[in-house]
């Protein structure tokens, strides 16, 4: 696995590198296969349980969209077609283009938990209505004992980690934030731009937690995370979609930033709240997100289905 260039030995509790991140891999030498997590035909990715040294991993192999420097070079004697239909004037090939010009994104979690194989494999989905009783009596309780480990996050505050790709950072402790890119973006193709704002408060677990008093964080947020993508990237106000996940995988508060050409699973209107909406939703009413019955979907094997299920928040 790649070290990032500025990646520090662990100064503190909460901003480590595992051992395993450690260990250069530029093969899939030593990998063993387990089983096909899912196969996405819509983003072309195929997720897969592997096992390296005794340990679990989640791999994920995606497609990747054409870039337009290279299109060109497709049109090549090294491009071998091999006719799969003929007819009049219509044909179809399989085309095997040189290797540098048909590279696939992998991301590899490593070692992966329980939860990464949960999050990542094929799955039937439940509505939930969420109270803000239920938030308290069952989710709350699951977060702490179920949830992700935020650790990437601690690593990405404390600059142990992606420091070199930060877009932009506003180091105040209470209204501040690091904009960075999203894992899932390759940083080619702007139209597909996706970053997240990663705050530096730790208290905020997610946007049930907000309320007036984080107006003068999130008003921080929209407009430098607006303005530096402006000045980044080109890209103006109207081209962007801001917003929370409810539920999010990870509970440290952060807000997605995409291309509104962007399409990637997590704007349904049961996950995605628009920045601005919760804005104005908290400026009407300081507790709203607190007490509002949030809709969203979960997972059959998630522990948090059967907690809900167990409450009576499921209707089957
Ligand atoms: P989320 O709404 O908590 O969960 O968003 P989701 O993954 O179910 O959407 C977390 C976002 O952080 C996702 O868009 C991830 O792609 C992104 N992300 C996750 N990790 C582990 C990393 C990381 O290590 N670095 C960066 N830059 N982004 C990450």
């Amino acid at each position: 696995m790649a070290v990032e260039p500025n990646a520090k030995k662990m100064k503190t509790e909460d901003s480590k590198i595992s051992p395993e991140h450690c260990a250069e891999i530029s093969s899939f030498a030593g990998f063993e296969f387990c089983r096909l997590l899912k196969n996405d035909m819509r983003s072309k990715t195929a997720f897969i349980h592997s096992r390296f040294k005794e340990k679990d991993a989640v791999i994920l192999m995606e497609k990747t969209a054409f870039e337009t420097t290279t299109v060109q070079e497709l049109l090549s004697g090294e491009t071998e077609l091999v006719e799969t239909l003929k007819n009049d004037i219509y044909s179809t090939y399989k085309t095997f283009p040189d290797k540098t010009l048909n590279g696939m994104k992998t991301t590899l979690i490593y070692p992966a938990t329980s939860q990464h194989l949960v999050k990542y494999s094929e799955q039937d989905f439940y509505v939930v209505h969420e109270s803000g009783e239920d938030y308290n009596k069952v989710t709350l309780s699951y977060m702490k004992k179920k949830a992700l480990s935020n650790q990437w996050v601690y690593n990405i505050l404390n600059k142990v980690t992606e420091a070199d790709r930060i877009v932009f950072e506003d180091p105040d402790p209470d209204s501040g934030f690091i904009l960075l890119p999203d894992m899932k973006w390759d940083r080619k193709d702007t139209s597909a731009l996706y970053l997240q704002a990663v705050v530096h408060r730790r208290d905020l677990l997610s946007l049930r937690d907000l309320h007036q008093g984080h107006l003068p964080l999130l008003k921080n947020i929209a407009k430098k995370g607006i303005s530096s993508i402006g000045e980044k990237f080109g890209i103006p106000a109207s081209k962007i979609r801001a917003y929370f996940h409810y539920l999010p995988s990870y509970y440290h508060l952060h807000i997605h930033f995409a291309h509104i050409k962007l399409d990637s699973p997590g704007f349904e209107a049961d996950r995605a709240h628009l920045l601005t909406d919760v804005i104005e939703n908290i400026e009407m009413k300081s507790l709203y997100y607190k007490e509002k019955t949030l809709v969203y979907k979960v997972r059959e094997d998630d522990p948090l289905y059967t907690a809900f299920l167990e409450h009576g928040c499921i209707k089957k």
